[in-house]
């Protein structure tokens, strides 16, 4: 037998996962292999040979329009089904993208993209879900062949079916993004590793997985936060995050108070980490950007007078048009942090 002990994952350390946030694609200050190229709005052609994504949102107002993922080891890119990835032994980003127009079976559209996900992961070594971003249409319109069910609430239930048929048994839910788009696509973009992360919640709200739903098949299953190391640095993976305390949507049509309870929650959560895992996170210093999904134009100019007072005026932030998935809700953020 192999007595390498680098096979331990135990033991051994991570290879690292950085990322850098660019106004401009031009100025990519890496050599280094690229695992994922995310960007946002309209982007000229890179010509980086890479998984490249593009968000399918319309970018409101932002000094950060891409980000490049990148390791030091060799990176391959390979098709499964209707994903394309990007993978080392240790890590993967992939994508898929279906066409999802209004007749169509949106829960069987979900649960297939989530079957193909876990299909895809038990092919590779990175088996453990980290992170994951889904968009698609109509996510509050009822869904006609589900008689009281939403779309969002149809697309949890499809989630936890695909999980329940993959026969996947952990309770360490990946940290997520849900938001409507105006486009006509499911495209959900997935990070994954060989090794899992430890799973955050919050405090100050009810765990999503225990959210009092009607019907048990619909809990949406995601981790407020994911801390996960790499290399010598830990990640933290904030998911979708707005004005929800308890379980309840508060300050209902006001954008601004919705704002600043939505920060108040990531704050709470990044202290939580740090009393129960040791981690030394800065909610300001260590904040590598936030993402702010808006309901209506309009309120951007809002959004920006909160952002002013609540973040450093150099963190890195994207304003995207998207709907959330409670008709209440006017803003949601995500983030990520680095330490
Ligand atoms: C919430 O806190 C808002 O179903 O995976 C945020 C992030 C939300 C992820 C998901 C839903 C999800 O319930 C909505």
């Amino acid at each position: 037998m192999s007595n390498n002990s680098s096979n331990n994952a135990a033991t051994a350390l991570s290879p690292p996962l950085d990322i850098i946030v660019c106004e401009d694609a031009a100025t990519l200050p890496t050599q280094q292999p690229l695992l994922t190229h995310l960007y946002f709005g309209n982007s000229s052609d890179t010509g980086h040979d890479c998984l490249s994504i593009q968000t399918e949102l319309e970018l409101l107002g932002s000094n950060l329009f891409a980000q490049y993922w990148f390791t030091d080891q060799q990176v391959a890119q390979a098709k499964y089904k209707n994903i394309r990835y990007a993978h080392t032994p240790q890590m993967m980003f992939g994508l898929i993208q279906l066409a999802c127009t209004a007749g169509d079976d949106f829960h069987a559209l979900t649960h297939k993209a989530y079957c193909e996900i876990y299909e895809c992961l038990r092919s590779t070594p990175c088996k453990h879900l980290l992170r994951t971003w889904n968009f698609f249409p109509q996510i509050t319109k009822n869904d006609t062949q589900r008689g009281q069910q939403n779309r969002y609430e149809v697309f949890c239930h499809g989630r936890l079916q695909a999980m329940h048929d993959s026969g996947i048994k952990t309770k360490v839910y990946p940290a997520a993004t849900v938001i409507g788009n105006h486009d006509s696509n499911l495209q959900i973009y997935f990070l994954a590793s060989d090794t899992p992360g430890t799973a955050v919640e919050n405090p100050r709200q009810t765990s999503a997985y225990h959210y009092p739903v009607e019907d048990d098949h619909t809990q949406p299953l995601f981790s407020r936060g994911l801390l996960k190391s790499w290399g010598q640095r830990t990640h933290f993976y904030v998911s979708g995050t707005a004005s929800i305390v308890g379980h309840e949507t508060l300050h209902i049509d006001d954008v601004c108070a919705q704002l600043n309870e939505s920060i108040n929650n990531v704050e709470t959560l990044v202290a939580h980490a740090n009393d129960m895992h040791h981690t030394q996170l800065n909610a300001q210093d260590d904040l590598l950007y936030m993402k702010v999904y808006i309901r209506n134009r309009e309120d951007v100019e809002q959004i920006n007078q909160v952002l002013a007072a609540r973040l450093s005026n150099t963190t890195p932030r994207a304003l995207l048009l998207g709907d959330m998935c409670r008709e209440n809700l006017l803003v949601e953020i995500e983030a990520f942090y680095q330490a």
